[in-house]
């Protein structure tokens, strides 16, 4: 069979297998996979990994944080940091504003991404103000295949424990996902109030003004809902131990509950915020960085599968006026724009120190960069895997390229990782067949990555949680609910 492109000579990984062989590609999809294949054009990848592009499932771009602040990142440099990262498809937020309908937040987000991804994107909903009359357009984004959705317990945008649990029954009755920022409000208000009231006004108070406690809290509590409708829930950016032993649990005892932690709570330490002057705002994310006993915990609970997936959470403020300081300089830490950036050091830093540092597997490296979110976010068998028929979407790694973290191709001014030293890097990444990048050079333009229309949330191998004591039809022979 002629092909388009064949990759040769490479070692390929999936989520299970590591296997040599070629890849023939044709009209931006993997059509062979064999020995000695040609093609009009070859990729020699003798020596190199050939794996699945990475999909990155939680990144801010082109959204207004909660306090109106602009990312610096837009679609175009957003993507292009991405695929620098090894990533052929990533999935940013689409914000409702209060009062705002479905169809219109969906309607601001396309034109912010169009015509300037070079990579695939989708979106999931987060939902402020879920009103019966948004509720009822749900469908609706269903039916255009954005199926997964995004509440807050913390924040002006929060969402109150009845309103999660209709958003979590709209999402089960359709197959879609629904996920969560879990802080206890009340608590990190408390605290922020008595630190601030006390003087403790300064970037490294964000940390201690939000402690783990809170996140557990949230975190059992927004898993308890979750089970009452027995709906599919992903908690995102786990940041304590015990936050990560609520998702263990819930697993093990069957829940469709899934988590996510990030690279920031693997490297980075509220240390890192201990800097003079405002030079620790940098650092200020949310949940917040926490020490070095939580970042071993938290690799203990990846290397065990507690995690689907490590996302970077990038969340891009400049450390100048237009992002970190755009509510000015002498600001107390509440005021100081919450997030920084990841999403092109995710995968080298996870391949870095969880591969070649042997904490976790080649195959589990693919698992929690791609296939994970590719069956959770539906997007398998299209996305996230090596498979005959799958789009082409792959990264082309060089194991052993060794370099030190500097600046990255993203909006920023910083990155919180300069200077760490990363052995492993994606060397090439395509995007349906197409070269994206290709040996520290962008070959694709603005607008060449098309929107994915995603499909249900896949539980297979999951027996849910059925709670006997909520059904009256176990309990008193009544009919059963819908
Ligand atoms: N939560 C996020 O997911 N990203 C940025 C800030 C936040 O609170
Ligand atoms: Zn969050
Ligand atoms: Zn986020």
């Amino acid at each position: 069979m002629q092909h388009d492109l064949v990759i040769r000579g490479g070692t390929l990984a999936t989520a299970s297998e590591v296997f040599a062989a070629d890849i023939g590609i044709r009209g931006g999809r993997i059509v062979t996979l064999g020995e000695g294949l040609t093609g009009e054009d070859v990729i020699d990848a003798a020596g190199k990994l050939v794996l699945p592009g990475g999909i990155e499932t939680h990144c801010h771009i082109a959204q207004e944080s909660g306090m109106g602040i602009m990312t610096a990142d837009d679609y175009e440099t957003g993507s292009i940091s991405a695929a620098f990262g090894g990533n052929s498809c990533f999935v940013p937020f689409a914000a409702q504003k209060n009062g705002q309908t479905v169809e219109d937040t969906l309607a601001t987000y396309d034109e912010r991404a169009a015509l300037k991804s070079v990579i695939d994107y989708s979106y999931h909903l987060i939902l402020t103000d879920p009103t019966e009359d948004v509720l009822a357009e749900l469908p609706e984004a269903f039916a255009r295949g954005v199926t997964s959705f995004k509440v807050f317990m913390t924040y002006a945008t929060r969402v109150n424990d009845a309103q999660f649990l209709d958003i979590l029954s709209v999402a089960r009755q359709y197959g879609g996902l629904t996920m969560v920022h879990a802080e206890n409000h009340d608590m990190l208000n408390w605290m922020a109030t008595r630190l601030t009231e006390n003087g403790y006004t300064g970037p490294r108070y964000h940390a201690l003004a939000r402690p783990g406690l809170a996140e557990e809290e949230a975190i059992n509590r927004a898993i308890s809902l979750a089970r009452l409708v027995n709906a599919p829930l992903m908690i995102v950016h786990v940041s304590t131990p015990g936050g990560a032993q609520c998702v263990r649990r819930a697993r093990a005892e069957g829940a469709f509950v899934f988590g996510e932690t990030c690279p920031q709570y693997l490297f980075l330490t509220r240390d890192d915020m201990d800097l003079p002057g405002m030079e620790g705002a940098k650092y200020i994310c949310s949940p917040p960085v926490r020490d070095k006993a939580t970042q071993q915990a938290l690799w203990s609970h990846i290397a065990a599968d507690t995690f689907s997936v490590v996302s970077s959470d990038h969340a891009p403020y400049r450390f100048d006026d237009s992002g970190k300081f755009a509510a000015g300089r002498d600001i107390d830490f509440r005021r100081i724009a919450n997030g920084m950036p990841g999403i092109e050091m995710r995968l080298p830093m996870m391949f870095s120190e969880g591969v070649v540092k042997n904490r976790i597997s080649l195959n589990q490296f693919v698992a929690l960069s791609s296939t994970n979110a590719a069956r959770l976010y539906g997007m398998l068998p299209s996305k996230g895997t090596l498979a005959i028929g799958a789009d082409a979407d792959i990264a082309i790694w060089d194991p052993k390229e060794t370099r030190v973290a500097g600046a990255m191709h993203d909006a920023m001014d910083y990155n919180p990782f300069e200077g760490m030293e990363v052995t492993g890097w994606p060397v090439t990444v395509l995007s349906r067949g197409r070269p994206v990048v290709d040996k520290g050079e962008l070959l694709a333009s603005p607008g060449d990555g098309a929107f994915v229309a995603r499909g249900q949330v896949d539980l297979t191998g999951m027996t849910g949680s059925h709670l006997a004591e909520t059904d009256p039809a176990t309990n008193f022979g009544a009919e059963v609910l819908p």
